[in-house]
């Protein structure tokens, strides 16, 4: 008989998978790095925000990325004009990202660069609505990209990654004006998801609502580094 899908099989892969998202987020912690997984279906805009994101927070934070994609280097070709370490991964056949392709770039990361130099590694997966949000990869926190063109309902058709959102970033803002979306019932619709994610509309194209999401992203980076200090570093700072 034909089976479309096994249980079973599929609890088995997630949890040797978070084992190994378990281990690549060790290794952040003790370079005090925080790792951001960014993810969307293909074309949202990923690749964009990083763009704009390393350009514009080069002065302030030392960022690099581990750039996933199928079979090209095309966005690590893209990233590299900003002067910071992009670590490609290919990943051949599969639609995501999982820990062990990450473990292999954090691995050749290190040999290249001395980490703890590093405040935030972006991860940027592969363009897929669905598998990524189900494989950690040793993120501290996931950030999914929706634009305005894919339609009011793309919430509640693939919610997984919806649910999983610590930041949503509804994007390609500039577009809305020529389409038939409501950004109101974009944002209903991820609520009904998911009620404590922060939600931030923005265009990588005008800069529209990128200050805040540049502001979440010192707040998330704030918020990591003092939960992973050592304990006698936290002591200390509290008198
Ligand atoms: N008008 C407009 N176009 C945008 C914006 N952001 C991205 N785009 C365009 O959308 C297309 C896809 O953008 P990418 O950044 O490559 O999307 P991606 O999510 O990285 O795509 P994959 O990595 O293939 O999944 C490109 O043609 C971008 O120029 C935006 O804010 N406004
Ligand atoms: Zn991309
Ligand atoms: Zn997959």
């Amino acid at each position: 008989m034909h089976q479309t899908f096994d249980a079973a099989l599929e609890i088995n892969l997630l949890h040797a998978n978070q084992q190994g998202a378990d281990h690549n987020r060790s290794h952040f912690d003790e370079w005090g790095i925080t790792c951001l997984n960014v993810m969307s279906s293909p074309g949202a805009g990923k690749t964009a925000l990083l763009e704009r994101t390393l350009a514009e927070l080069n002065h302030e934070l030392r960022m690099a990325v581990i750039e996933g994609d199928m079979t090209t280097e095309l966005d690590a070709d893209r990233l590299r004009q900003y002067n910071v370490p992009v670590i490609a991964i290919n990943t051949g056949r599969s639609c995501h990202l999982d820990a062990r392709m990450v473990a292999g770039g954090i691995h050749q990361f290190a040999h290249q660069y001395n980490p703890s130099d590093f405040d935030l590694v972006f991860v940027e997966n592969v363009g897929n609505l669905v598998c990524p949000a189900k494989f950690e990869v040793g993120e501290h926190a996931k950030v999914a990209l929706l634009s305005v063109t894919e339609g009011e309902d793309k919430p509640l058709k693939y919610p997984v990654m919806f649910q999983e959102a610590d930041c949503l970033l509804i994007t390609k803002l500039d577009l809305a004006p020529y389409l038939d979306v409501k950004l109101d019932r974009i944002v209903e619709n991820v609520r009904q998801m998911n009620s404590h994610v922060t939600i931030i509309p923005v265009s990588a194209k005008t800069g529209e609502g990128l200050s805040q999401w540049f502001d979440w992203i010192r707040s998330s980076l704030s918020h990591y580094t003092m939960q992973n200090l050592p304990i006698s570093a936290s002591m200390s700072l509290g008198g």
